[in-house]
């Protein structure tokens, strides 16, 4: 009794309608009492697949923080070799205790001085302005880049440094990033283009 009982209640929890068969016993001859139950299913199925479909549209909201504005940053010239994303508003105010070559929890690289490219296109995220600093904690000579610039060689960029044989190249100790949208930061450091 018990289990009869036990799989009436779970029949009838699955199948709506499926006790109706039993009960009426026009289970054969009435094709409308055969389709209630499958609809009943068929409508939990696509219900279950809506719910699945609503669940991975939630779960993938996250790709559209794709907009973040961001500056870029390379090891080596011509875009290549480590690569370093910042998003606004960041800073990193010593680039020596930042990790590069990262092993698990080993990094037995750093970023201070090593910088030979950098982007503040965004790299498919919004713009970015960003300051470089040649000195940890934002200190030294510095620049500030406008919006959309593209460096891939450091060697070639010497704004700020003029009067010096020297260029940014293997230079950055400090940098800051803020969004490439509204005007110019406030800043003590020359404009790069201007
Ligand atoms: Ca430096």
């Amino acid at each position: 009794m018990f289990r009869t009982r036990l799989s009436f209640m779970l029949g009838s929890a699955l199948l709506p309608g499926w006790h109706h068969w039993g009960l009426e016993g026009d289970f054969p001859r009435t094709p409308l009492t055969i389709g209630a139950p499958l609809r009943g299913t068929i409508t939990r199925i696509i219900a279950l697949f809506a719910i699945l479909i609503a669940s991975s549209l939630i779960f993938a909201a996250p790709a559209t923080a794709g907009l973040t504005p961001r500056a870029q940053f390379w090891e080596t010239v011509g875009f290549l070799g480590d690569k370093l994303d910042k998003d606004a508003f960041g800073s990193e105010p010593n680039l020596r205790e930042l990790g590069r070559d990262c092993v698990l929890f080993h990094c037995p690289g750093n970023w201070d001085n090593v910088i030979s490219a950098l982007s503040t296109t965004g790299g498919g995220q919004e713009t970015s302005w960003l300051e470089i600093f040649e000195d940890p904690g934002f200190g030294g000579r510095c620049l500030v880049i406008s919006p959309g610039q593209s460096v891939g060689d450091l060697r070639l960029l010497r704004r700020g440094l003029e009067n010096t044989s020297e260029d940014w190249n293997d230079r950055i100790s400090s940098f800051i990033v803020y969004r490439g949208t509204g005007s110019r930061p406030a800043s003590r450091c020359v404009g790069f283009p201007a």
